[in-house]
């Protein structure tokens, strides 16, 4: 593990505004471990842990899993990585997510990456996507829009508030959106 701070680029936007499309992008271009908080909720539900059901349950109503399951997973997974340049996606989702990831690790932001997409775009990729996630249903849907604008978009207001937000134009092709935040990861080349 190294010894310096971890540094942490938050990757937030709405339900399918295309975090895990650029982040894998990212990863390729700049070194960075790429860590999906989804992604990790839904490793844990497979594992057979005993958060499994709650989690299972909560993604599929759209709600936001408690700070303590979604952290300590965080956690466990810069441990176990080699490297000190995270990209976290799709945390933090609210501001308990926020308040504690900083309380728990001491780690700010480098800046946040926000994906600004309109809803009609974002249910049309979503309902497109077909990989058999329980979340992408219509009903469903609606429920993380609506947890998206009433809780998530404040942690984004915090950000935009101390001048480290990022916006991006996410309804551009996957090109265009990654020609636009490029230059933002150059300085981490050293
Ligand atoms: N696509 C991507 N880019 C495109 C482009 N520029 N033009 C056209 N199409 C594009 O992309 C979505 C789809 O669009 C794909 O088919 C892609 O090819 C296409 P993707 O990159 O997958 O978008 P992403 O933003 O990653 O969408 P995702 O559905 O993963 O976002 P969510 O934020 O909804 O999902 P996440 O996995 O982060 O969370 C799921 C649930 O887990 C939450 O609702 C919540 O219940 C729970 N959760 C927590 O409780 N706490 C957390 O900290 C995290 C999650
Ligand atoms: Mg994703």
């Amino acid at each position: 593990r190294p010894a310096s701070k971890p540094r942490v680029v938050f990757v937030l936007g709405g339900p399918g505004s295309g975090k895990g499309t650029q982040c894998a992008k990212i990863v390729d271009s700049y070194g960075f471990v790429h860590l999906s908080a989804g992604d990790l909720l839904r490793a844990e539900i497979k594992s057979g842990s005993p958060d499994g059901t709650m989690i299972q349950n909560m993604i599929k109503e759209g709600k936001i899993v408690p700070s303590s399951v979604t952290i300590n997973l965080l956690k466990k997974a810069m441990a176990e990585s080699n490297t000190d340049k995270f990209l976290i996606d799709g945390f933090p989702r609210n501001e308990e997510n926020r308040a504690d990831f900083e309380k728990v690790t001491g780690i700010l932001p480098e800046f946040i990456l926000f994906f600004d997409c309109p809803e009609t775009e974002l249910e049309r990729r979503l309902l497109g996507r077909n990989e058999g996630r329980v979340d992408d249903n219509i009903e469903t849907i609606r429920k993380r829009f609506k947890v998206f604008i009433e809780s998530s978009l404040p942690v984004i207001d915090h950000y935009e508030k101390i001048g480290k937000a990022r916006k991006i134009d996410a309804t551009k092709s996957r090109e265009e959106v990654f020609n636009a935040i490029d230059p933002l990861f150059r300085p981490f080349l050293e």
